[in-house]
């Protein structure tokens, strides 16, 4: 195993934005840059699709009502029927499918190092206040983060979290001192081979005191950072072995300093992991004054595409026989073996935007009536005429992973896409 150490990449916060544009650094956006547009962006209201509509799911014992969470009496809400309809699923929770196995696997890791002192949370709702979500751990008012276009909203106070991190304080208030919480995250995002509106992330927190780092010779906070490092190039050597990995210095509202750890595969460099020494003032918040804290958020579909080779991220949610068989319980060594890949079709789709149009929401009007089989949205053409006006044209690639698809199916789709787009989003076909 590598771990290259690159220097001096704190991300000043223009190249942070610069970054960001597909919401893989939206953690650590920096405030100050949000764009206003993300603001006035329309809520796309995506009901009655091609989901079959689910009337309620069951969180850990817990029924949720469908028209609890898809409202349409609200403005806030802007969470489809393709949303809701994964809300119960909880993948992490089985231990024949891989993000259950390498959750699996993170727990037998955390339970031989330290003598099973992390307590381990996987079943609280993903429902939560945007107190838990953004205020209890210091996303500033005007973080991107928070607008409608980047979060689904189920009322103005109520979000489905979309980090792990909104459980941090409250386990602190409650006297959890060292934890792992497991769930099922969500986010308008772009769509991609690597990224899904619902993955899993789990989150690591541990506190020490001055005990712990006295004898060290170091200051606190430099202690907590080389322990949460240590940890972590342990987890991955636990997981993968041998494997190319780098540190890269970023930025996250609720610690300091932060990292992210990134993984060589597929010829590119794979985030799978933001990190930090938590802010004091979280810690103060639960009257934790005199102690110090590292805590992490793992992307558990990211370390699962990496150790099993699983290319797209889609593939999680198959049910078809020929993924879900590959894999069995606590077997970590496993590599996925594509069964065939069906051939893609393009669809491209032009039209002038208006002030309010933004990428995430065409995306989830893509998404809500393809489903899982759009596999990429790409820009490939923007400019802007003497009038002032821009258009966008964007490719739409199309493949089912376990059938091929009709032309008479993707025409279809992409005839309703160009009608859904100019009815919800204020935009002009070309
Ligand atoms: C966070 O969510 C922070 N809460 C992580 C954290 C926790 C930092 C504690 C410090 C302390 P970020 O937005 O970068 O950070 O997401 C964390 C990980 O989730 C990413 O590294 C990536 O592996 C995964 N991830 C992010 N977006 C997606 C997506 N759309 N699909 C799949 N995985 C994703
Ligand atoms: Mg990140």
């Amino acid at each position: 195993m590598t771990i290259l150490s690159v220097q001096s990449t704190i991300f000043s916060r223009a190249s942070v934005v610069l970054l960001s544009s597909n919401g893989l650094k939206r953690f650590s956006f920096a405030s100050s840059f949000s764009s206003n547009a993300v603001y006035s962006s329309p809520l796309p209201k995506m009901k009655k699709r091609r989901y079959p509509i689910v009337s309620a799911v069951d969180i850990g014992g817990v029924t949720i009502a469908r028209n609890d969470v898809v409202r349409d009496d609200d403005p806030t809400n802007n969470v489809p029927d393709s949303i809701f309809s994964k809300l119960g699923m909880q993948l992490h929770r089985r231990d024949k499918h891989p993000i259950g196995i390498i959750k699996n696997g993170i727990y037998e890791y955390f339970d031989s190092n330290y003598a099973k002192k992390f307590e381990k949370f996987e079943d609280l709702s993903p429902i939560v206040s945007t107190k838990q979500n953004f205020d209890d751990v210091l996303v500033p008012a005007d973080h991107v983060s928070r607008s409608l276009n980047d979060t689904y909203y189920v009322d103005p106070q109520t979000v489905l979290r979309c980090h792990t991190s909104a459980h941090q304080a409250e386990l602190l208030r409650k006297g959890h001192r060292r934890f792992l919480v497991t769930g099922d995250v969500y986010r308008r995002d772009s769509i991609d081979a690597t990224h899904y509106p619902v993955f899993h992330q789990m989150e690591g927190f541990c506190i020490f005191s001055p005990e712990d780092w006295n004898d060290s010779g170091i200051d606190s906070t430099l202690y907590a950072a080389e322990d949460l490092k240590k940890c972590l190039e342990g987890l991955a050597r636990h997981l993968f072995g041998a494997v190319e990995m780098r540190w890269v210095d970023t930025y996250f509202p609720f610690t300091n300093p932060s990292f992210e750890l990134e993984i060589y595969f597929k010829e590119d460099w794979l985030e799978v992991l933001g990190c930090g020494v938590t802010e004091q003032v979280i810690l103060k918040q639960s009257g934790l004054d005199n102690n110090v804290a590292w805590a992490f958020g793992l992307g558990l579909e990211r370390l699962a595409m990496v150790l099993f080779d699983i290319p797209d991220i889609r593939l999680f949610w198959s049910s078809d026989e020929r993924f879900t068989s590959q894999f069995g319980k606590g077997e970590l060594g496993v590599k996925f073996k594509p069964f065939s890949k069906y051939p893609p079709c393009y669809k491209d789709i032009s039209f002038w935007i208006s002030d309010s149009f933004t990428e995430n929401n065409f995306c989830d009007v893509v998404r809500g009536i393809a489903g899982d089989l759009v596999e990429e949205v790409k820009l490939i053409d923007n400019f802007t005429n003497k009038k002032g006006m821009t258009s966008h044209c964007y490719r739409i690639v199309f493949r089912s992973m376990e059938r091929s698809l009709t032309d008479e199916e993707v025409n279809d789709l992409q005839s309703k896409v160009r009608d859904e787009v100019q009815r919800k989003l204020n935009v002009e076909l070309r």
